[in-house]
């Protein structure tokens, strides 16, 4: 019946949409040739048209597809290819690339792109790696320079592949939420990422702050002296983007209670950190985390934004300039494509989604 063929429809697409999504993060995570990440941007591109088609593509339904932006000669013939074999021989050539399978290696290592990873793994132009510890090895004859946060990256490049209970991320989160809390009582902290998608592993933990009082501005300064006390008392082990703290910590010593928010001037921006937490499940784990403040103005946007995932937020975005010629952003709806001029305020993220009309999804039902 309907049903059955819808099921049969969802399936289809969704698999070609699923194969053409690898290819393009092949292409991404390891691109040889300079060509490569547009290669990349298009099969990302074609995957997520693929997922909102509103018919199945069959051998039959070919002709309608090739009418479809983005289906470009390559991208067709793969999808040919995929309807007639269930596979694309791409994706297997890519699997047995010495070289792709290094760069993806080295790709995998937080705070490395495309560009260091070609240096990294390519035998004839760059270093030769092929793994992590090609890679510990080269650092410790000092033939290979990395920046400090790749040199976190490499450090805890195991550590970092592993995924987290959403028990976990809460106890992270609550720790987090209390310490920020005795700055500003009022703060409000939202778990944003999977989390909020609700999957039962996480890669990192995406926290949200928002205060009530700072509605247009954020209290510069006020997340590095959050995340330099955290360190300090043992819960971050590393932070990865610039931490300024000095001149706070003059104002308000580690020792007092009673922090002020005023010691913190506004910033019209929001702020954002990223770095490692210290497990509180598991001794000697280390698990990355990243925190954002916005605006109030800015909650409902950056919400969507933060929770992702990010097929979802490409989706949305190209609609939002397709469809309405407006610019969706994690800052506001604004109703014009450059993002200039007075955003829509909205209270909840319904709101937005009703102004663009696009069906209501819920956080979970945002995987693509
Ligand atoms: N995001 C995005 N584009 C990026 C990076 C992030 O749109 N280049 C958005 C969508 C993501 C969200 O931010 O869902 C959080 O980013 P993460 O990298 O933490 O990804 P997830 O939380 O979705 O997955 P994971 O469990 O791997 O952390
Ligand atoms: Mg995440
Ligand atoms: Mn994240």
């Amino acid at each position: 019946g309907v049903r059955a063929e819808l099921a049969v429809q969802q399936t289809n697409n969704d698999k070609l949409a699923h194969m053409l999504n690898v290819i393009s993060k092949l292409y991404k995570e390891a691109p040889t040739l300079p060509h490569d990440k547009w290669r990349s941007y298009s099969y990302n591109i074609a995957s997520g048209r693929v997922r909102t088609l509103d018919f199945e593509v069959t051998l039959g339904t070919l002709h309608k597809l090739a009418k479809v932006r983005g289906f470009g000669k390559k991208v067709l013939a793969q999808a040919r290819e995929f309807l007639e074999t269930g596979d694309i021989a791409l994706i297997k050539e890519f699997e047995n690339d010495e070289l792709r399978l290094s760069m993806r290696a080295m790709t995998k290592i937080w705070g490395v792109g495309p560009k260091f990873a070609r240096k990294m793994a390519d035998p004839n132009t760059g270093y030769g790696l092929r793994n992590i510890s090609d890679v510990r090895n080269a650092v410790e004859n000092g033939q290979l320079r990395l920046n400090d946060g790749q040199k976190v990256g490499v450090e805890f490049y195991e550590d970092f592949q592993e995924k987290m209970t959403v028990y976990e991320v809460q106890r992270i989160a609550k720790i987090v939420k209390d310490k920020a809390k005795k700055f500003y009582p009022d703060i409000e902290l939202e778990i944003m990422g999977s989390y909020r998608r609700g999957k039962t592993q996480c890669g990192d933990v995406d926290l949200l702050l928002t205060h009530k009082e700072y509605t247009k501005t954020s209290p510069m300064g006020f997340l590095d002296e959050l995340v330099e006390r955290l360190r300090c008392e043992g819960h971050i082990s590393h932070h990865l983007t610039k931490v300024e703290t000095k001149y706070y910590h003059d104002i308000a010593p580690s020792q007092s209670q009673d922090f002020h928010p005023s010691i913190f001037p506004h910033y019209p921006n929001g702020t954002m950190y990223m770095g490692v937490f210290n497990s509180p499940d598991i001794p000697g784990m280390h698990r990355r985390i990243d925190i954002k403040f916005y605006p109030y103005q800015q909650k409902i946007f950056a919400m969507i934004y933060f929770t992702g995932n990010g097929f979802f937020n490409r989706a949305i975005r190209l609609y939002a300039t397709r469809k309405r010629k407006w610019k969706l952003s994690d800052k506001g709806l604004f109703f014009n494509t450059s993002g200039l001029g007075k955003s829509m305020k909205a209270k909840t993220e319904k709101e937005v989604f009703d102004k663009l009309g696009v069906v209501w999804k819920e956080a979970t039902e945002r995987d693509g």
